[in-house]
């Protein structure tokens, strides 16, 4: 097969944009589309600081090259969860971040470690709280978050950008569409706004490619990343929702893009307006991020049972 633009053999075949592509101007395909996206989503500009949350993985890595080759001030920040998982997980994405560092000048790059700031690792967090019985996801993801936060707010970014592609979205609008979430339905989207309380804005420029895109446009441009999932993702609900997609979308080309898709118009539409849900938000009394509990927020309260464990 040949790419659309020119005579050179096609790479990719996109059957749900009907475009097959070579090498170069799939490559160049990703980051016109890209800049497209934040454009129509009005998620950036040349002038804000952008804060992209980078785990070592390939979308994380591939949203970082596409942000820096379009001239975007984009820092990086990667939170070392202390997962080991058997074969040194956080050690190894630090050490693929780095050397995506190593081969693109001045890029900056924020490091928070976990075990050092808090105490433990997440997992251990996990353990010693009833909040993970088992599984430390839902730790981990509130940490995260608060982490995410407090480092844009401290280091005055405007934004904080994250590698979620249409994959991942699609599995978690499934997610909560079947249990019909609406308070999670109403903020999912590619851009989470900023909150007058302290919440900076969030925006997810890859939103809309396929994760065999993202995943093919690292390989592609030489960018070497952590292939092996945390080992915490096995079994997850999001896995789960991600191969029923996955069928769907073998029957009928271009469905997870139409669900996503539809799912915005319809939120554009106002589906959700009179559920909106928006809560008071007050600063947490010990960190000073915004909180919906009176007091200490979800994450002071966790990380200070675990330290006294
Ligand atoms: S939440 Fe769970 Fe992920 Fe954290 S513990 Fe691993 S799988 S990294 S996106
Ligand atoms: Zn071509
Ligand atoms: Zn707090």
């Amino acid at each position: 097969m040949k790419c659309r633009k020119c005579d050179a053999k096609a790479v990719i075949n996109m059957r749900q944009h009907r475009l097959a592509l070579c090498r170069d101007h799939f490559i160049e395909w990703i980051v016109e589309s890209t800049a497209r996206f934040i454009e129509k989503y009005d998620m950036f500009t040349l002038d804000d600081r952008v804060l992209v949350a980078v785990s070592g993985g390939k979308d994380s890595l591939a949203l970082w090259d596409v942000l820096y080759k379009l001239g975007y001030h984009a820092d990086g920040l990667y939170i070392n969860l202390g997962i080991d998982g058997g074969f040194g997980y956080s050690k190894t994405s630090l050490q693929k971040i780095e050397q995506f560092m190593s081969t693109r000048s001045d890029l900056h790059l924020e490091v928070v470690d976990v075990p050092a700031v808090y105490g433990a690792p997440v997992n251990v967090a996990a353990e010693a709280t009833s909040h993970g019985a088992g599984k430390p996801c839902s730790i981990c993801g509130l940490t995260k978050r608060h982490i995410m936060n407090r480092v844009a707010r401290e280091g005055g970014y405007d934004v904080v950008a994250t590698g979620h592609n249409l994959d991942d979205e699609a599995a978690v609008l499934l997610g909560n569409t079947l249990r019909w979430q609406i308070g999670y339905l109403t903020r999912q989207g590619p851009v989470l706004p900023a909150s007058e309380d302290g919440l900076v804005r969030k925006v997810k420029p890859f939103c809309r490619f396929y994760e065999r895109e993202t995943a093919a446009y690292s390989l592609l441009s030489g960018i070497d990343y952590v292939e092996d999932e945390c080992p915490y993702a096995v079994g997850a609900r999001t896995i789960y929702h991600k191969e029923i997609l996955n069928q769907m979308e073998e029957h009928s080309r271009g469905a997870k893009l139409q669900f996503y898709l539809t799912f915005l118009q319809a939120k554009e539409q106002g589906i959700f307006q009179a559920a909106d849900d928006s809560v008071e938000l007050t600063p947490c009394s010990k960190c000073g991020q915004p909180t919906t509990a009176a007091g200490y927020c979800a994450f002071c309260r966790l990380w200070d049972k675990v330290r006294e464990d």
